[in-house]
């Protein structure tokens, strides 16, 4: 195996034993070959595109098989094993299509490969060469470097057109855009300022992605609105949600209603109860459990009720409380019960069974729900606010949180940011100090949670709607970028940032293993991107 697509890669250079998040030699293999087998499909999409031929089931399981290589997704060989299959089995049946409408089939490899018939048979496969970069035609490591910033990008995309999917947004430009890059990294001599351009194409695609994801999920529950979440809990039974699909949530809320059930988010599940359709329909979705992912070990292991995992940042669940785990739709863990469909009977009868929270103990409470509608609805207050002095900078302070002790820099450096300073935040990032009472500012609180990773949007445009107000470039306004990236969505996400031209980007804990010295100097050169050094020298840089 080699994998280095996330922050925490061994050594930062790559995990080629076992993963760090315990992803082991099997399992990343088959989701190479399963990569692999994407790109023979995207292929053929192409060919498809250029005969008006175009495939809807083709274009959905792209961006969702894409999903199930994130980090800390899926863990499932056997999962994979039936994906790469029906992979291929889209790809034929859609090359029967084109060939019918006159169209050519590209003559690749991965067009043709047939997966063997065991698990075994597909790991030497793999294992032999096909996936992951193995194959591919283009060796400079710069170049290698732009095709990998290209495919993590990519998964990040499609992690957020597969939830807009979900709840039925969907944006035919995303799906060409995933085609072509996939099918990009078979064509060899493509060359640097192409995979650049490609890097650029893949952060306009996120935009969409997330703009696409944040209707879906306002004309499915409104828009968020400022909300107190409690930290503590009420006396009953009890389940808990992960991840980061409202729908998921939504359904488990129809199906716990009027059984005693209190339901608690967990990690990024946290913006839900700003959403008015989510929150003020079932008051039974109680409160907020625990901190960021990589507590969960400790933190899973002493809740008294069921569990239940919708999307990524699952980590392996300890023998003492694995019972009580479920999965859902692309996660998956062996030997973890997976709910296949919408019925939630067995995590609601496992709850039942389960003692529950046995006091009430509501706890100490955080506000979320500061999306773009609420911020925006303030706006005039905040543009007050700014003309007199009354703020001074605003920080977004956002990303994803990791086990890493560095990442202790961000709690220090929210903290020590001056009183005239307004936090944003966004992601699982925030839990290093979600909960601080910064206070507020003639009533604009200083501490203002946007929602989860894609919220970034909300963050991009309450950035773009205060420099129309300012009649400035976002660039030129009192906002500095102070960001934490982790796994793959938050590469679309800093993509996003490159393809919109802001600068002076901090990056922490560490730079991706998978920059070269070459690219990264190309990025300092363009934005200004710079590592986070120390809370107190930043902030001293910013503030001048
Ligand atoms: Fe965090 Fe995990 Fe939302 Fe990521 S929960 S680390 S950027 O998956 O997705 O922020
Ligand atoms: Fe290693 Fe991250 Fe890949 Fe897991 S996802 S194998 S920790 S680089």
């Amino acid at each position: 195996m080699f994998c280095y697509q996330c922050e925490q890669t061994a050594q930062g250079k790559g995990c080629d034993k076992i993963g760090v998040c315990s992803k082991n030699d099997v399992t990343s293999n088959l989701q190479d070959l399963l990569v692999y087998a994407l790109r023979g499909l995207s292929l053929v999409a192409e060919a498809g595109r250029a005969k008006g031929v175009a495939d809807v089931e083709a274009d959905r399981h792209v961006p969702a098989m894409l999903f199930s290589t994130l980090t800390n997704v899926n863990f499932d060989p056997e999962r994979f094993q039936a994906w790469i299959g029906q992979t291929v089995k889209l790809r034929d049946a859609l090359a029967a299509k084109v060939k019918a409408a006159g169209g050519t089939i590209p003559a690749h490899a991965s067009v043709t490969f047939a997966p063997a018939a065991t698990l075994d048979g597909l790991v030497e496969q793999a294992s032999k060469g096909l996936g992951g970069m193995k194959d591919n035609p283009d060796t400079d490591p710069d170049i290698v470097s732009l095709q990998h910033m290209v495919l993590f990008g990519i998964k990040g995309i499609a992690a957020y057109a597969d939830h807009a999917r979900i709840l039925g947004v969907e944006n035919k430009e995303i799906y060409d855009y995933l085609h072509e890059a996939m099918a990009a990294a078979t064509k060899p001599g493509l060359g640097m300022d192409w995979w650049f351009d490609c890097c650029i194409r893949a952060g306009q695609a996120n935009l969409k992605a997330m703009e696409a994801l944040d209707k879906a999920n306002t004309d499915a529950y409104g828009h968020p609105k400022p909300t107190a979440v409690p930290l503590g809990h009420v006396k009953g039974k009890a389940i808990l949600i992960t991840g980061h699909d409202l729908k998921d949530l939504e359904e488990l809320l129809k199906q716990t209603e009027g059984k005693g059930i209190f339901v608690y988010t967990h990690g990024e599940m946290l913006p839900a109860h700003g959403y008015p359709k989510l929150k003020e329909k079932y008051p039974h979705l109680y409160g907020h459990y625990g901190t960021a992912w990589q507590n969960q070990q400790k933190e899973f292991a002493v809740f008294p009720g069921a569990i239940l995992f919708t999307t990524n940042c699952l980590m392996k669940p300890a023998a003492s409380y694995q019972d009580n785990v479920y999965t859902h739709g692309l996660v998956g863990f062996p030997g973890v019960k997976h709910v296949e469909g919408y019925d939630f009977s067995a995590v609601v009868a496992h709850a039942l069974k389960l003692p529950g929270f046995t006091e009430d103990a509501p706890g100490k409470q955080v506000l979320t729900g500061f999306a773009r509608n609420a911020v925006l609805g303030v706006a005039d207050k905040v543009i007050d606010a700014v003309k007199s002095g009354a703020i001074k900078r605003f920080f977004l302070v956002a990303g994803c949180d990791g086990a890493k002790p560095g990442r202790n820099y961000y709690t220090e450096f929210v903290e020590k940011l001056p009183k005239d300073t307004v936090v944003l935040t966004l992601a699982c990032g925030k839990f290093r100090f979600f909960d601080k009472d910064l206070g507020d500012i003639g009533g604009i609180p200083r501490l203002l949670d946007m929602g989860q990773c894609n919220d970034a949007y909300s963050a991009i445009q309450v950035a773009v709607a205060l420099a129309g107000a300012f009649n400035c470039g976002v660039n030129d306004l009192p906002l500095s970028l102070v960001l934490s990236w982790y796994e793959q969505k938050a590469v679309a996400i800093l993509l996003t940032l490159v393809a919109l031209g802001i600068k002076d980007v901090r990056l922490g804990p560490s730079l991706p293993a998978f920059v070269t010295p070459n690219v990264l100097k190309v990025l300092v050169e363009k934005l200004n991107i710079m590592p986070i050094t120390t809370p107190d020298e930043d902030i001293k840089a910013i503030l001048g």
